[in-house]
């Protein structure tokens, strides 16, 4: 990424955006916009929450009006669709390594500030659920705050200002165009964490892009490292996913040698977006076959560029048949890196190993050991789907 530019400076202060973020902003939208459209006879499209990204509450308004030609002005949206919003404000989830990078932040005696688009009491009613947040920032600037939201630059200088330090030495972590683009204008570091799949290739503006929280390196920007990671994984807040085995692509023991267990992803679509692409590891459950140590990707196999984000736990066991139809139930307990493109498929298949050996060591760690115990893993040959 770094390429050709100039060494990174180094930032003493953290300039964080908060929808898409720090927070599951965009799974809300979706769900509010899908419903209020029907109420104009239009069908909501996905596709749109990624045009009015970080944009102002006024310019998404006036998007959505313009594209599903709506009888009715920005403003007139805005102030019809607002109660919906604001009832949900502070129902929105944190992203993943959300609060992991506030509390270290303000751990470490990092001075952060909070600087977002939407209006300043949206942004209190967002982060009053969240426990620890509003005491973290020094600093929240909502974009009714200032004259122009982002793009324009006006609402970082403002942060800057009122942290009192110069803009060259904050870093802005930010998930959209238009407040990578802001970031840049105000003369700061900018690391993108892109909301949406596959574009990460758009950011070109940004001096650092990362796949998720999980994956963001302060001492990349001479901000004090985190001290979480133990032998090359990170813990995380355990998640259950389970359902019948299913046939993925086929290429897991045909090309690669490595046969992963695909899950089918019905039902579980919001567990799925809710969790960031990459290569994680837990404990596997498989009925009447018993527990076993388990390694597996979330996404979209960068190197084969499927279409559908897929789950690919790998058992860590050899079994002498395939096991399709049979019920497994993972707990998902640590994170190794982002998915990854490779040069050659020797080089994905040796990389793939490598989290082998680094999940089977740190499962016998006590942190990772004592969940091979969770009632989860252990199903009743009923075939129970439910948690
Ligand atoms: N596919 C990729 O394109 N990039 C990766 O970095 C990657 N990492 C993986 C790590 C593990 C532990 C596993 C089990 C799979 C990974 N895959 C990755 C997916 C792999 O290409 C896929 O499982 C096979 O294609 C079988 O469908
Ligand atoms: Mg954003």
């Amino acid at each position: 990424m770094s390429l050709g530019k100039p060494l990174k400076k180094l930032a003493s202060c953290v300039i964080l955006d908060l929808d898409g973020t720090l927070l599951n902003t965009d799974a809300l939208v979706s769900e509010i916009l899908k419903g209020f459209l029907v109420k104009y006879g239009k069908q909501w499209d996905g596709r749109e929450v990624h045009k009015i990204a970080g944009t102002t509450p006024f310019q998404a308004a006036a998007a959505v009006v313009e594209d599903y030609e709506l009888p009715c002005t920005p403003s007139q949206f805005l102030s019809e669709i607002n109660p919906f919003f604001s009832d949900k404000w502070s129902n929105i989830k944190a992203l993943p390594g959300a609060n992991r990078l506030i509390k270290h932040f303000s751990c470490h005696g990092v001075p952060l500030a909070l600087a977002s688009n939407s209006t300043r009491s949206s942004i209190e009613s967002k982060i009053s659920s969240h426990q620890g947040w509003k005491e973290s920032f020094s600093v929240i600037i909502g974009g009714d705050e200032v004259a122009s939201g982002k793009p324009s630059p006006e609402i970082f200088l403002e942060a800057a200002k009122r942290l009192n330090v110069d803009p060259s030495s904050c870093l802005v972590i930010e998930d959209s165009i238009p407040g990578v683009t802001a970031g840049k204008a105000a003369g700061m570091e900018v690391v993108a964490v892109p909301s949406i799949p596959k574009q990460s290739h758009l950011y070109t503006l940004a001096d650092g892009v990362i796949n998720s929280l999980l994956d963001l390196q302060p001492e990349n920007w001479g901000l004090p490292p985190f001290q979480d990671w133990i032998e090359g994984t990170l813990p995380i807040e355990p998640w259950y996913i389970g359902g019948p085995v299913i046939k993925g692509y086929g290429r897991g023991s045909k090309v690669l040698g490595i046969p992963t267990a695909n899950l089918s992803t019905e039902g579980y679509s919001a567990l799925l977006s809710e969790h960031p692409s990459g290569v994680y590891f837990g404990w596997a459950g498989l009925s009447t076959r018993g527990v076993f140590k388990m390694v597996m990707s979330i996404g979209w196999n960068p190197y084969f560029d499927n279409t559908e984000k897929t789950i690919e736990p790998w058992l860590l066991h050899d079994f002498a048949e395939d096991f399709y139809g049979e019920e497994l139930h993972l707990v998902v307990i640590g994170y190794i890196r982002p998915e990854a493109n490779f040069p050659s498929l020797e080089g994905l298949i040796a990389k793939i190993h490598e989290d082998r050996r680094v999940a089977e060591t740190a499962l016998d760690l006590p942190p990772y050991s004592a969940y091979r115990e969770d009632p989860y893993l252990k199903i009743s040959v009923k075939k129970d789907r439910h948690l």
